[in-house]
Order: structure tokens, then C-alpha cells, then sequence
């Protein structure tokens, strides 16, 4: 899969996605990534990227023209077709769904802004999605469009191996992980669940499963459907319910 992104940071995407996993999808070639900035692509002595917006206000606007010519530059670089994303507060919020949606695409363009947004009239005409990464401020969509090469790039095929891929399963069921302990120079097995210790497998996935089950309750109610839970599921969760000690807050909420 080739990655575009059109950024006025270039070196920001050179460093950051050279570790891990990801790195070592790009460097495999199970990824391409190319990185433009619009500054190359001004005709002006000062390389001009930024307008004052029409109607007046505070902040400046990321102009259209310089945008157009990048993009058609970077549409040009190949053939396969190019969905364009643009990361903006005003996006639908990132999910993992959205992440799968993504990784099956020959080639995803990434336009990550500054300053106060980009021309209205580029995005209407040359901007397939935008996506936000939640409701919180960020100075740019550097980060955010890093973040979505990253979702994106682990779940192409071959990216990771076995052990990773069933992590990833456990996170794309909708429940949050299990806790997990390994060996301790100086805690030694103290406060390790003696079921982790017992070498059986099927209590062991029995535990992790109501652990699993029960953090999500606990800490992300907003995840779990009661309703929707198998039979079996249904009992673990019951069965954590009645080990809590005290009275947990009525909505399910961990404080
Ligand atoms: C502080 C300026 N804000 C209104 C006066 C608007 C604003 C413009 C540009 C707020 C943030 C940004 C830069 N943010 C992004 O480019 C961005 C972003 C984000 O801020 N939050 C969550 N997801 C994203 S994706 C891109």
C-alpha cells in the first residue's frame, strides 16, 4: 500500500515511522510512504502557503492553490487511485473500523494542516474524507496523520506475525485487554493471580476472558453491550460483578 502525505513538516514523518512493526513494514516494502510539502509547489519569492481568511478573524489559512498543484503532483506519482483524507477537528472520530476500511485501499493521501484549516474550496473539491482524532486540540495533523499510517499499516497482510495478530483480535473483539504479569527480580510472584501460576490453559483463557470482560465494564461501559454478551460471556462478567468489594458508581464507572 502507498502512503502520501502532504505536510508543510516533512522530517516529522522521516523519524517517526522508522520504529517497530510499522519501520519494518516500510522497510520490508509491504508499504510505501512519500511525503510532499505544498511550500515546493508556491511560484512566489516567499513561498507563500498561508492567506489572511476573507471576512477577517484571528489565525491564517492554508491557501488553495499551492494544494491543488501538490495534489496533482502527488495524484500523477502513480496510478493506482488515490483516496484523499484530510485530518481536521471537524472530521468523523478515528476508530478501528475505519482503520480496516482504510488498509483495503491500493493508495491513501494524507493532508495534514496547520494553522487555523485549508480553503474550504480545496476540500470540497479534491478531499474524499476527513477524519478527527478525537475531541481534544492539537497544534496540526502531523501526529494524527502519523497515527493513521500507523492503525493502518499493521493490519496490512504480512505486517504482523502470528503472536501480534491474536493481541490485535483480542482488542478487535470491542473488550479491553486482561491484565498481564511476567517474572520480577524483586516482586517475585507476589500479587500475581495464582491462576496465571497453575500451568492450567483452559482456566487461565477462563480468567482472562472475565478479566477482559470486566475491566471493559468497569473502565469503558460505553464498549460493552450486556445485552449482546454470549451466555457464557454473560457469566463471567457475573461472576466479576460479585468479586468487586464495594459499591462500584451506578453507571459502572471505575473512579
Ligand atoms: C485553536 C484553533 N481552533 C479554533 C479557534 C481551531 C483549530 C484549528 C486547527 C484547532 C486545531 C487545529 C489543528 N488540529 C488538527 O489539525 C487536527 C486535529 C485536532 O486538533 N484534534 C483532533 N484531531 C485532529 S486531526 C487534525
Amino acid at each position: 500500500m502507498r502512503f502520501d502525505v502532504i505536510t508543510l513538516f516533512p522530517d516529522y514523518f522521516r523519524q517517526c515511522l522508522q520504529v517497530g512493526v510499522v519501520g519494518r513494514a516500510f522497510e520490508r516494502g509491504l508499504a510505501g510512504l512519500h511525503v510532499w510539502n505544498p511550500r515546493d509547489f508556491t511560484h512566489d519569492n516567499y513561498r507563500r502557503i498561508d492567506e489572511r481568511p476573507f471576512g477577517g478573524g484571528p489565525g491564517m489559512v492554508m491557501m488553495a492553490d499551492p494544494l491543488m498543484e501538490c495534489l496533482d503532483a502527488v495524484v500523477q506519482a502513480d496510478e493506482a487511485l488515490a483516496y484523499t483524507v484530510y485530518l481536521s477537528p471537524q472530521g468523523r472520530p478515528f476508530t478501528q473500523a475505519k482503520a480496516r476500511e482504510l488498509a483495503a485501499r491500493p493508495r491513501l493521501v494524507l493532508l495534514a494542516g496547520r494553522y487555523e484549516g485549508v480553503d474550504q474550496r480545496f476540500l470540497d473539491a479534491r478531499i474524499d474524507e476527513e477524519i478527527s482524532l478525537g475531541d481534544y486540540v492539537l497544534s496540526g495533523g502531523e501526529l494524527p496523520a502519523a497515527t493513521v499510517i500507523d492503525a493502518v499499516v499493521r493490519l496490512l497482510d504480512g505486517v504482523l506475525n502470528d503472536a501480534d495478530s491474536a493481541i490485535q483480535d483480542s482488542f478487535e473483539n470491542g473488550l479491553l485487554d486482561c491484565p498481564h504479569f511476567t517474572r520480577s527480580e524483586t516482586l517475585g510472584t507476589d500479587g500475581v493471580p495464582e491462576v496465571l501460576l497453575s500451568g492450567n490453559h483452559a482456566l487461565i483463557a477462563r480468567w482472562r476472558r472475565k478479566q477482559s470482560l470486566g475491566r471493559t465494564w468497569l473502565k469503558r461501559p460505553d464498549l460493552l453491550d450486556e445485552s449482546r454478551l454470549s451466555q457464557a460471556d454473560a457469566a463471567l462478567l457475573a461472576e466479576f460483578k460479585a468479586e468487586q468489594t464495594g459499591n462500584p458508581p451506578a453507571d459502572g464507572r471505575n473512579p
